[in-house]
């Protein structure tokens, strides 16, 4: 946690968009990747490129860099984050903490963008943020053979801590269509947050994932594909958006199993959660997800609740969808 004093300072010096949980005086605007102009996207993956090479803060076993740190986040609380009530909140903390890390460590000026996937539904393929030159390369079902990430390794898996891999994808355009407007609509269309979340999550959710392949369709490592960081802001603007329809009751709308069940442990070949685990939570020992809930960032980051994160436009997120 002290290791995010120097970001902090630097972020005051630079004055980059958005503040760390302070005043927000002034939002970072999250875009549509397609909406972007070739310069703001090229500014985007530069400083994602540049995420890569820094040094890691945190002092993960066998991470050689941020970008390796961040994405053991993920990977090590991998069987406590999907299937619960926080999965939305805890996503949407990562989409944060990911934003900053590059407004700070590698001076990005923007917010963080989202794949507005419905574009997409009707030529997956043909997307432009495949473009191997203003986007993020195509396919490559060893390793990706085109665009900036031909040269991404990642050195943790969701078994080992000494791996060595690289970025691989293996599109899958059926199993993306998933991503359609009828299935939005239909999750939208829910009255509470519990029944909602889950709809998000088994509807446009898996289609990012189960669409790209590779590095994205493995439910640990997910992270080390830099597409992971615009498909879910994406999922994490459809949640604003149901927010929205109802903002008084749904900023503070939470509910959930704190526990997967077994059967999506299984099917995801997720550890058990370690016994005890729940007493970290801060719901109270409880199976049902809180605005109290903790959200660890294994010290790449403070821990934080999920209330300060509920508000998109809130000093921590200090965001907003244009
Ligand atoms: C992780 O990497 C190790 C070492 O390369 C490998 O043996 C293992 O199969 C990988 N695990 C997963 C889940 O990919
Ligand atoms: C692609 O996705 C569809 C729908 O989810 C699935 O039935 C099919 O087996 C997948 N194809 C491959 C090659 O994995
Ligand atoms: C907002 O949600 C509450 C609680 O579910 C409900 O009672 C209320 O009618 C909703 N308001 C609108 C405008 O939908
Ligand atoms: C938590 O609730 C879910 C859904 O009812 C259930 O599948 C899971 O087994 C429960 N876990 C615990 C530890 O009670
Ligand atoms: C942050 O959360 C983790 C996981 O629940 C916990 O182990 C750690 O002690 C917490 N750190 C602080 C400073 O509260
Ligand atoms: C953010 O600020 C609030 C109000 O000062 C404080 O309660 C909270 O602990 C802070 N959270 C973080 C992550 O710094
Ligand atoms: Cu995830």
């Amino acid at each position: 946690m002290v290791r995010l004093l120097p970001g902090l300072i630097l972020l005051l010096a630079a004055e980059a968009s958005a503040a760390w949980n302070g005043t927000c005086n002034k939002k970072s605007q999250r875009k549509a990747w397609h909406m972007m102009s070739v310069d703001e996207r090229k500014e985007y993956i530069d400083a994602e490129l540049c995420l890569m090479e820094r040094p890691p803060i945190a002092g993960i076993e066998g991470a050689q860099n941020l970008w390796d740190e961040l994405q053991f986040a993920h990977i090590t609380q991998s069987n406590i984050i999907h299937n619960v009530g926080a999965f939305l909140p805890w996503h949407r903390y990562y989409m944060r903490v990911h934003e900053y890390l590059l407004q700070t460590e590698c001076g990005y000026k923007g917010g963080q963008p989202y794949w507005e996937q419905v574009r997409d539904v009707d030529d997956f393929a043909g997307s432009v943020i495949f473009d191997p030159i203003t986007g993020f390369g195509g396919e490559g079902s060893d390793c990706v053979v085109d665009g900036p990430f031909t040269n991404l390794r990642m050195h943790i898996n969701g078994t080992s801590n000494s791996a060595d891999y690289c970025l691989s994808r293996a599109f899958n355009a059926t199993a993306f269509t998933t991503a359609k407007q009828e299935n939005i609509d239909e999750c939208f269309s829910l009255e509470k947050y519990e029944d909602s979340y889950s709809c998000y999550q088994a509807l446009p959710h898996t289609a990012g994932h189960f669409g790209v392949g590779g590095t994205m369709y493995d439910p640990a490592a997910s992270p080390g594909e830099p597409l992971f960081y615009l498909h879910h802001t994406n999922l994490d603007r459809l949640w604003w958006e149901w927010q929205q329809a109802n903002l008084t009751f749904r900023l503070t709308d939470m509910g959930g199993q704190n526990m997967p069940s077994e059967e999506f442990l299984r099917e995801n070949g997720f550890p058990d959660p370690t016994p005890g685990v729940v007493d970290y939570f801060g719901d109270g020992g409880g199976n049902v997800t809180t605005l109290n809930h903790n959200l660890w960032m294994v010290g790449v980051a403070p821990n934080v609740t999920v209330r300060e994160v509920m508000d998109i436009g809130g000093p921590l997120n200090c965001a907003e969808y244009v």
